[in-house]
């Protein structure tokens, strides 16, 4: 059985295949479409294939040093069968970057199994901390967890009415500050509240002010402080909240927060409207932060566990006969 025809396989079993084929549309599209351009007189992993698949890739958005990889691998692998046909490159092609993005293996999300998990979301203005927040909200609470989120972006009246209403839809409970709070503070109150009324998770929606990375430091640095004193090795996650859409600047910015403080995570928003979904390879390849969910809408339920093997189906489907 070939390689992609093992990812038919676990995808006919997935649950929520229709989200990711609906998500990774754009995606798939894009890519499908210039690659079955290569299925016409295809002469083999030739030079000039390379540089065709490698103009491919960067439009995708993986990036170029991992485009270069992927390249590189493909060459390789497919010199030790002699006269692959399309097909088989495509496979080896999909065999390639799944092999890359596993180089490291995901640790799995832990959640405080003496208290109350606490989750900080982070990232710039409108990469979609807020809505992420609520979907997270809305995932914990289905898995049967006690939740509550913060709204801790005080400098936007308007983050803190959207992050309410969102509580008020879903049910659960919401801490917020008054507009121009300090958000550390709010934080704070959110603990206390974690603690007085047994919450299993906490999920904090900070702001995304990016001046520099001096102020940025400073600020996240006071954040992990507060929650530190109120609960035990608290954040127990940092999650850097990434529009997909913004491509290669994304990626700047993803090494801004790395470096401005411990992101154990990623959640790279807007999926759906982007065709650019290579993005994802780039994000682990270049910084080796896990990316955890994907957010394919603008609903609740939009947001999904990033599953490798539905990824690679999704934006190749149909392109193999
Ligand atoms: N299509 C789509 N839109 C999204 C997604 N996540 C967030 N958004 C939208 O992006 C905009 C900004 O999101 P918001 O959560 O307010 O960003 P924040 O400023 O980081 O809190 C809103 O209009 C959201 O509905 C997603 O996964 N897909
Ligand atoms: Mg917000």
């Amino acid at each position: 059985m070939s390689f992609l025809d093992k990812l038919k396989e676990k995808f006919s079993r997935k649950e929520d295949s229709g989200q990711y084929l609906s998500g990774f549309k754009k995606t798939k599209t894009s890519f499908t479409e210039k690659l079955a351009r290569f299925a016409f007189g295809f002469k083999g992993v030739t030079d000039e294939f390379l540089e065709e698949l490698m103009v491919v890739l960067l439009e995708s958005d993986v990036g170029i040093e991992t485009a270069d990889t992927i390249c590189e691998n493909l060459s390789k692998k497919m010199k030790k069968s002699s006269n692959p046909s399309f097909d088989d490159t495509i496979d080896g092609l999909m065999e390639v970057m799944h092999e890359l993005y596993n180089e490291t293996a995901d640790p799995e999300i832990k959640l405080n199994a003496n208290g109350t998990t606490v989750i900080l979301l982070v990232g710039v203005n409108g990469s979609g901390k807020t809505t992420s927040c609520a979907k997270l909200a809305k995932k914990y609470k289905e898995e049967g967890k006690k939740v509550g989120v913060v709204a801790a972006d005080t400098f936007r009246a308007g983050a803190i009415d959207q992050l309410k209403t969102w509580a008020q839809r879903l049910d659960v409970p919401c801490v917020a500050g008054k507009e121009g709070a300090d958000p550390s503070s709010v934080l704070v109150e959110g603990c206390r509240y974690a603690k007085e009324h047994n919450l299993d998770v906490l999920l904090c929606d900070t702001a995304g002010r990016l001046q520099n990375k001096v102020n940025l430091m400073k600020e996240l640095a006071k954040m992990r402080k507060v929650v530190g004193k109120e609960i035990a090795n608290a954040p127990h996650h940092v999650w850097l909240v990434l529009d997909s859409t913004t491509g290669q600047n994304g990626i700047s910015q993803a090494k801004l927060f790395k470096e401005a403080t411990e992101v154990s995570g990623m959640i790279l928003t807007k999926m759906d409207g982007t065709a650019k979904g290579g993005i994802v390879l780039a994000i682990k390849h270049a910084l080796s932060i896990p990316v955890y969910f994907i957010g394919l809408g603008e609903k609740a339920d939009d947001l999904r566990p990033f599953d490798l093997d539905a990824y690679l189906y999704s934006i190749t489907e149909g392109l193999k006969s």
